[in-house]
This record gives C-alpha cells, sequence and structure tokens, in this order.
C-alpha cells in the first residue's frame, strides 16, 4: 500500500496547528503508521534537503527546520503521495489555493508550515531515512469497508 513522509514544521508546532493539520489528513480517510515528536538534527536535515545543497536557501532551511521540534509522520492510503501534496498546496503559502493547509495559514515560502514527499520514490527514501522499520504500525481501520468499495 503507497505511503507517504509528512512533517509538521517547526512554525507548525509553534502555531499549534499540529491538530488541525493531523485532522485533515485523518478526516480524509488515510491511515496513520508512524509519528514522532522530535528535535531535528543537522545531519537530518541535510540529508532531508540533499536535493535542495545547491539551491541559495539550502543553509536558511536547515536552519529553520532544526529550529524548534517536528511532527514527523507516516501515513498510508491509496494516491496517498499526490493526494497529500495537493491537501498541502503550493510551495509558496502567498499562492497556494485556499483550503489547502499553505493556503489557509501561510504567507511566507520560508514558514510553509508542513512538508510532504512529491513522490512515491522520494516518500520511500525519507520514510526509511526518518523511521525504523519498528517504528512502523500496519493496522486496519474498521473504517476501511466505508472508505472504499
Ligand atoms: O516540496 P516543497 O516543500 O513544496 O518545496 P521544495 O521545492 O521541495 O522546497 C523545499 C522547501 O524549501 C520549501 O518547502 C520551502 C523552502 N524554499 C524556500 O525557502 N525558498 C524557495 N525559493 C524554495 C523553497
Ligand atoms: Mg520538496
Amino acid at each position: 500500500m503507497e505511503r507517504t513522509f509528512l512533517a509538521i514544521k517547526p512554525d507548525g508546532v509553534q502555531r499549534g496547528l499540529v491538530g488541525e493539520i493531523i485532522r485533515r489528513f485523518e478526516t480524509k480517510g488515510f491511515t496513520l503508521v508512524g509519528l514522532k515528536f522530535m528535535n531535528v538534527s543537522k545531519e537530518l536535515a541535510e540529508q532531508h534537503y540533499d536535493v535542495h545543497r545547491e539551491r541559495p536557501f539550502f543553509a536558511s532551511l536547515v536552519e529553520f527546520i532544526t529550529s524548534g521540534p517536528v511532527v514527523a509522520m507516516v501515513w498510508q492510503g491509496e494516491g496517498v503521495v499526490a493526494s497529500a501534496r495537493k491537501i498541502i498546496g503550493a510551495t509558496n503559502p502567498l499562492t497556494s489555493e485556499p483550503g489547502t493547509i499553505r493556503g489557509d495559514f501561510g504567507i511566507n515560502i520560508g514558514r510553509n508550515l508542513i512538508h510532504g514527499s512529491d513522490a512515491i520514490e522520494t516518500a520511500q527514501r525519507e520514510i526509511k531515512l526518518w523511521f525504523k522499520d519498528e517504528e512502523l504500525v500496519s493496522w486496519t481501520p474498521h473504517l476501511a469497508p466505508w472508505l472504499k468499495e
């Protein structure tokens, strides 16, 4: 079953949006399979954002993501990678659609509240980077027959 990696960034935590953000994936019908509240080391941040290493915003991005605790999560469900990206909204919150997390709560690209994997392969890499196998919980929600034919 398809899985994605999501992380509520330090601004989402500091602004008290953890419940609001988790609620959106939960009520959509996706299944939570991993969750931890943690500080992010510089090493983990740099590995996570490795593709952006040469970009001008890399240093400030790493500084921001390590500046306070984050909520790291793995969610599962049909089409969850692309769907979560839609729920999150465009990278720049000024242009994200209202109704998306970034569109509803953000203004600045450097404070855009949440990370979501951008493709299935990226999700697999990020899940492996952030979670040990034993930290992921496989379970069948009793809601399943009401969400899927
Ligand atoms: O996947 P997503 O988070 O939507 O955007 P990315 O293009 O992967 O960039 C990662 C992260 O970097 C973004 O969430 C904010 C930050 N960033 C930035 O501060 N300035 C930019 N011009 C582009 C991205
Ligand atoms: Mg990205």
